[in-house]
């Protein structure tokens, strides 16, 4: 179980709570996997055995917080790719609400978004989700964020759909960064030479993320839950908008009763959120690892036809909520680009349902070798994304601004 780390030599750990609280507060959940001897993941499987019944409600324990069956961040939830996700979320909270399962492309019904796939999720009421997850990698669940007050208050949790395959490393932690406080810090003990797996969520709802490992170089395998070629994060530090799940692998180079902070960057301070712990004087591995290979792929487009997309530019500026006519219409398979562009003095976080899409360079027609779900779109530019339509429904998409003005901006398209 992860404890409360006691206080570090690392600078930031010298952080009160006060402190920490004055920041907003970074909640951490660091769950470990257990793999046994063939890597097999071990532990609770839920999903597959039937419906899992999540209660939204009030946390006992922490005044004002809401969580997912009351806890902040709610149940860590794994499938193996392809299996059937079913979830009953039973509303215990005093408002409506719903459950997005963010970065899955799954069926449009399921989306959680009401007033466009589902009504609200009334007080006292229920709703059965039960979609299939067609991509292995990291996700998350979280209430519709039209003004992120219910992710404010802890509803977030992890999905996590595991490779038909299992992947070979040593240990697969999920670390949910959210604005809700309930632990400064939390012990990982690791062994010298071990791979680690960490999948990072940003989970609050208006702020950039920085994390690295100390003295730990890291390899970004996937971002926003699909494979990207890995590459070596520059400085060993990967930047996250709200929304962004970055999977890294870290090889530990620690050596007996050495220790490691995980160090999240927000806004000008800096938190330890985790610290890795060596604990065993036995190495993992006699030697080193090679540098990993391309993880798994998943099934997304091979191909995106520019040439023959529907191009549409949107300006991004506040709206007001409900859901009028559609941004465009497109018929199930086209190519689209869609133009972005910021109209405020603030950075704004960019979410597409249903699809996952490549952000076009700016100078040519090219792409970024990775897949996205949230775009991080700086203030007063314009970027440009593509995608294949290939998921028929109506889909939300919607931006809001980071830092405290939260103006949000939200349409929707219609792929038929
Ligand atoms: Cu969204």
């Amino acid at each position: 179980m992860p404890m409360l780390a006691p206080p570090g030599r690392h600078r930031s750990a010298s952080l009160s709570r006060r402190g920490v609280l004055a920041l907003g507060g970074i909640a951490v959940a660091a769950a470990a996997l257990r793999h046994d001897a063939h890597g097999q993941a071990t532990g609770v499987r839920t999903l597959a055995e039937g419906l899992r019944i999540i209660r939204a409600r009030p946390s006992d324990s922490e005044p004002g917080a809401w969580g997912y069956d009351g806890a902040v961040p709610g149940p860590l939830l794994r499938v193996r790719r392809g299996e059937e996700i079913a979830v009953r979320l039973v509303n215990e909270l005093p408002e409506p609400t719903a459950v997005h399962w963010h970065g899955v492309r799954l069926a449009n019904a399921m989306d959680g978004v009401p007033g466009l796939t589902q009504p609200p999720i009334a007080p006292g009421a229920s709703f059965d989700y039960r979609f299939i997850a067609p991509d292995a990698g990291t996700f998350w669940y979280h209430p519709p964020l039209d003004s992120g007050t219910q992710l404010d208050r802890g509803l977030a949790g992890v999905l996590l759909v595991e490779e038909a395959v299992p992947v070979d490393v040593d240990r697969d932690l999920a670390i949910l960064l959210s604005d809700r406080q309930l632990s400064q810090s939390v012990d990982i003990a690791v062994r010298s030479s071990e791979r680690l797996r960490l999948r990072l969520v940003n989970a609050t709802y208006a702020r950039v993320l920085a994390v690295r490992i100390a003295g730990h170089a890291a390899t970004v395998m996937a971002i926003d839950g699909e494979p990207a070629e890995p590459f070596a994060a520059r400085n060993g530090r990967v930047a996250l908008g709200p929304g962004n799940r970055v999977d890294l692998f870290v090889d530990v180079t620690l050596a007996l009763a050495e220790s490691a902070p995980i160090v999240v960057e927000t806004d000008g301070r800096e938190l330890t959120v985790a610290r890795l712990i060596c604990e065993s004087a036995a190495d993992a591995r006699p030697q080193r690892r090679a540098p990993p290979g391309l993880l798994p792929p998943n099934p997304l487009p091979a191909r995106i036809d520019l040439r023959n997309a529907l191009k549409h530019e949107v300006a991004l500026s506040r709206t007001q909520g409900g859901y009028g006519p559609p941004l465009f219409s497109v018929r199930r398979g086209r190519a689209v680009m869609l133009g972005l562009a910021n109209r405020a003095d603030a950075a704004q976080a960019v979410h597409v349902h249903g699809h996952h899409f490549r952000l076009l360079d700016r100078l040519d027609d090219g792409w970024k070798p990775f897949w996205l779900d949230t775009l991080l779109l700086p203030a007063w530019e314009t970027d440009h994304i593509a995608f294949v339509a290939d998921n028929p429904g109506k889909w939300r998409v919607h931006a809001h601004q980071l830092g405290q003005n939260r103006g949000a901006w939200s349409a929707w398209f219609e792929v038929t």
